[in-house]
C-alpha cells in the first residue's frame, strides 16, 4: 500500500466522517455533554465520530498504529505508520452550535507528517494535503491550491492565539501584550485545526498555541508548511504523545514571531 493509496482513502473518508459528525451537530441537544475536566467537554459525538474513522483506517490498513484523542492512553515511541486523529476539533464551538469545528485525519510515516485531511462540514470543505504534494481546498466548486499569504512584518499582521480554556496560563497575557506592542492583530475561533488550514489558506498571517496535542496539530501543520508557510519544529522531543507549542505562519514573518514568542511566553 503507498502513499498514494493512503491519499486516496483519506480524501474518501475525510467528507464521509465529516458528513456523520455534522449530522451529530445538526442533533446537538439531543447530545449529553459529559466533562473531562474544566472547560473539557466530550460527548457521544467525539467517541462514535472517532469510532467510525479507527473502523475504516483498520479495515483498509490493518498494520498501521491510532492515535485518536477519545481513545488516546499513551503512545509509546514514533510507530512506523500512525494515524493522527481529532474526531471533533472545537468541540467547545460544536456543542454550542458556533459553526467553526473540523474533523482533523494525519497520517504519519517514519515520524514524519505525510499526509492530513480537516474537513470543515458547515462549509462543506476539505482541506488535504500529501507531503511534496501542495495543500488544497476541495468544496463544490472544485480543487483550489492554497498558499500562506505574502505578511513579511508583524506590524499590520492577523494572528490567531488560541489558548486553553482549561486552565489559567499567565504566559497567555504575556504574549498579547507583545504583540499589541508590536501591532500584530489577533483573534482565537476555539479551535486549532481549522485556524491553521485558515493559515494555509492565507486568512490568516500566523497560529500560535503554547501548547497542544497531537491530534490538534498535525494535519494543520502539513497544510501551512506544503502552502509555503513556517512552521515550528512539533511535537517536540518527546514524541507524539506529549503536548507542545505550536507556532505555524506566513513564511514571512515566521522568524521574527518565533522570537516573540520564545521571548515573551517562554517557550524554547
Ligand atoms: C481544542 C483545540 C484548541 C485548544 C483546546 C482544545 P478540542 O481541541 O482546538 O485550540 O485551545 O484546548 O485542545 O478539545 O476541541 O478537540
Amino acid at each position: 500500500m503507498t502513499i498514494d493509496d493512503r491519499y486516496r482513502f483519506l480524501q474518501s473518508l475525510s467528507p464521509r466522517a465529516g458528513a456523520y459528525a455534522l449530522d451529530f451537530w445538526r442533533r446537538r441537544a439531543e447530545l449529553v455533554v459529559e466533562l473531562k475536566g474544566p472547560q473539557d467537554f466530550v460527548s457521544h459525538a467525539d467517541r462514535a465520530v472517532e469510532a467510525m474513522i479507527r473502523d475504516e483506517i483498520a479495515r483498509a490498513f490493518p498494520g498501521d498504529a491510532f492515535l485518536g484523542e477519545e481513545t488516546a492512553n499513551a503512545i509509546e515511541g514514533t510507530p512506523e505508520r500512525v494515524w493522527i486523529v481529532d474526531p471533533i476539533d472545537g468541540t467547545h464551538n460544536f456543542l454550542r452550535g458556533i459553526p467553526y469545528w473540523n474533523v482533523s485525519i494525519a497520517y504519519v510515516e517514519r515520524g514524519v507528517r505525510t499526509l492530513g485531511a480537516i474537513c470543515e462540514p458547515v462549509a462543506g470543505a476539505v482541506y488535504h494535503a500529501r507531503r511534496g504534494g501542495g495543500a488544497w481546498r476541495t468544496d463544490a466548486e472544485g480543487e483550489t491550491r492554497l498558499a500562506a499569504t505574502a505578511a513579511t512584518t508583524l506590524p499590520g499582521s492577523l494572528v490567531c492565539v488560541g489558548h486553553s480554556d482549561r486552565f489559567p496560563d499567565l504566559r497567555y497575557l504575556a504574549l498579547r501584550s507583545a504583540l499589541m506592542d508590536h501591532e500584530v492583530a489577533f483573534r482565537n475561533f476555539g479551535c486549532a485545526a481549522l485556524q491553521l488550514a485558515h493559515v494555509a489558506e492565507g486568512r490568516y498571517d500566523a497560529y500560535v498555541e503554547l501548547e497542544l496535542s497531537s491530534w490538534d496539530a498535525m494535519a494543520g501543520l502539513l497544510l501551512v508548511e506544503e502552502a509555503g508557510g513556517y512552521v515550528a519544529p512539533f511535537p517536540g522531543p518527546q514524541g507524539l504523545g506529549v503536548r507542545a507549542p505550536v507556532i505555524a505562519s506566513a513564511a514571512g514573518i515566521g522568524p521574527s514571531l518565533h522570537t516573540l514568542v520564545r521571548e515573551h511566553a517562554g517557550i524554547a
